[in-house]
C-alpha cells in the first residue's frame, strides 16, 4: 500500500453538520454536544481534509440580529484563512423550521415560497462571500404524504422558477457559483419531488439556465431507492453533470443511514472510487455522513478519518485492479474494449446498405462466453487483498 495519510491535493471534503452531528434523530436526543465552527475547521485541517461546507443556519444563528450573523460568519472566515481550509460548497436550509413542513419553493403557500427564495438569496451573497464554486439544493421537504395536496406539475413548475430565478440573481451579479442538486426518493417527505439522479437530471434540461445546473448525488440516496449509485453517477459523468458528490454509506431499503464511507457496499464503493478516479473528477469528494450515534470525543474524528482512508484504499486497489495483467486478460475476453469500438457509425444510405447485406449467424454469436464469473472474481479477490 502507498501512502494513506489524507492531504489537501485529494480534496476531501465535509459538511458541518456532519462529523458534528449531534447525534439527534426521531426517537432520541442529542448524545453529543455541539462543535463550535471554529473548532470544527481547526479538526479538519488536523486530520488532512481540504474543504469545508455550510447550510446558512449551520453557520449564522437563524433570526438572530446582523450583527451576531456577521460575528458568526466571521468566526468561521478566521478558521478558513488560519487553516488554509476552503469553503467547497454551501446550501440552504428548507427544511428544519417548521413553516417549511409543506415544502419551500413547492409550499403550498406562496409567502413560504417567496420566503425560500428570500433565504437562498441571502445566503447565495455569504457563499460568494466566502468564495463557493458549488451550491446545492437538496429539495429535503418539496413534496408530500398525501398525493392529494398538491398538483406534481405546479410543484415542479415552482421548482423550476425558483432555480431560474436563482440562476438569474447568480449571473447577474457576476458570481462564480454553480447549482447542484441533490436527489432523495423520500425522508423527510414520503414523496420527495426530483426523486432520483434520472430525474433530476432531465429536469435540469427543462432549466432555463441549464448550463449552469447540475448534480450532487448521494450514496445512500440512490441506495435508498434500490438504484446503482455507480451506474447513475457514470450516466451523470458521461452527461457532464457531476458537480459534486455526496460520499457515505448505506444499506438497500432502509431509511437514511448516512453511515462512514465504505463500510457497508464495499464492492458498489469500490467501483465508484474507481469511476471518479478514472474519469478524471476534480470536484471535491464531500462526506455527507455522521458517526454511529453511540461514538463520542476522539471517536468522531475516527470516523472522519476512516471515510478517507477507505477511500484511498480503494483507489490504490482500482490502480492495482487495472493494472494486473490478468484483470487485462478477462477483460479482453469479456468484450469490454470492444465496446469502446462504434458499431455501425453515423447513418449513411451506403452504411446501412452495408449493413442490410450482411451475414449474421445467430445461432454462433449465442455461443460466446463472456467470462464474467472469472473477471468478477478477480474484482473480489483484489478488494479482499489476496
Ligand atoms: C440528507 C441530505 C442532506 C443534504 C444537505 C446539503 O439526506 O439529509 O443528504 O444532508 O446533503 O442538506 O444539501
Ligand atoms: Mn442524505
Ligand atoms: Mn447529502
Amino acid at each position: 500500500m502507498s501512502d494513506l495519510e489524507p492531504k489537501p491535493e485529494h480534496k476531501f471534503a465535509f459538511g458541518l453538520w456532519t462529523i458534528g452531528h449531534s447525534g439527534r434523530d426521531p426517537f432520541g436526543e442529542a448524545t453529543r454536544p455541539p462543535i463550535d465552527s471554529l473548532d470544527f475547521i481547526r479538526g479538519l485541517a488536523e486530520i488532512g481534509a481540504w474543504g469545508v461546507s455550510f447550510h446558512d443556519d449551520d453557520l449564522m444563528t437563524f433570526g438572530a440580529p446582523e450583527k451576531q450573523r456577521r460575528e458568526e460568519l466571521d468566526r468561521f472566515k478566521k478558521g478558513l484563512e488560519e487553516t488554509g481550509i476552503v469553503c467547497s460548497m454551501a446550501t440552504t436550509n428548507l427544511f428544519w423550521h417548521p413553516m417549511f413542513k409543506d415544502g419551500a419553493f413547492t409550499s403550498n403557500d406562496r409567502n413560504v415560497r417567496r420566503l425560500a427564495i428570500q433565504k437562498t438569496l441571502r445566503n447565495l451573497d455569504v457563499a460568494a462571500e466566502l468564495g463557493a464554486p458549488t451550491y446545492v439544493f437538496w429539495g429535503g421537504r418539496e413534496g408530500v404524504e398525501s398525493a392529494a395536496s398538491k398538483e406534481p406539475a405546479d410543484a415542479l413548475s415552482r421548482y423550476k422558477e425558483a432555480l431560474d430565478f436563482l440562476c438569474g440573481y447568480v449571473k447577474d451579479k457576476g458570481y462564480n457559483i454553480r447549482f447542484a442538486i441533490e436527489p432523495k426518493p423520500n425522508e423527510p417527505r414520503g414523496d420527495t419531488f426530483l426523486p432520483t439522479i434520472g430525474h433530476a437530471m432531465s429536469f435540469i434540461n427543462q432549466l432555463e439556465h441549464s448550463e449552469m445546473v447540475g448534480l450532487n448525488p448521494e450514496v445512500a440516496h440512490e441506495t435508498m431507492a434500490g438504484l446503482s449509485f455507480y451506474q447513475g453517477v457514470a450516466q451523470a459523468i458521461w452527461q457532464d453533470k457531476l458537480f459534486h458528490i455526496d460520499l457515505n454509506d448505506q444499506k438497500i431499503g432502509r431509511y437514511d443511514q448516512d453511515f462512514r464511507f465504505g463500510s457497508e457496499g464495499i464492492k458498489d464503493d469500490f467501483f465508484l472510487v474507481r469511476l471518479l478516479e478514472s474519469t478524471g473528477y476534480s470536484g471535491p469528494k464531500h462526506f455527507d455522513c455522521r458517526p454511529y450515534r453511540n461514538e463520542l470525543g476522539a471517536g468522531i474524528w475516527e470516523f472522519a478519518r476512516g471515510c478517507m482512508r477507505t477511500y484511498l484504499v480503494l483507489a490504490e486497489k482500482a490502480r492495482e485492479f487495472d493494472n494486473d495483467p490478468r484483470v487485462k486478460e478477462a477483460q479482453a475476453f469479456a468484450g469490454v474494449t470492444e465496446l469502446a469500438v462504434p458499431t455501425v457509425g453515423s447513418y449513411s444510405r451506403e452504411a446501412s446498405d452495408r449493413l442490410l447485406a450482411e451475414q449474421f449467424d445467430p445461432e454462433q454469436l449465442a455461443q460466446r462466453s463472456y467470462g464474467n464469473e472469472a473477471l468478477d472474481q478477480l474484482v473480489i479477490d483484489r478488494i479482499l487483498g489476496v
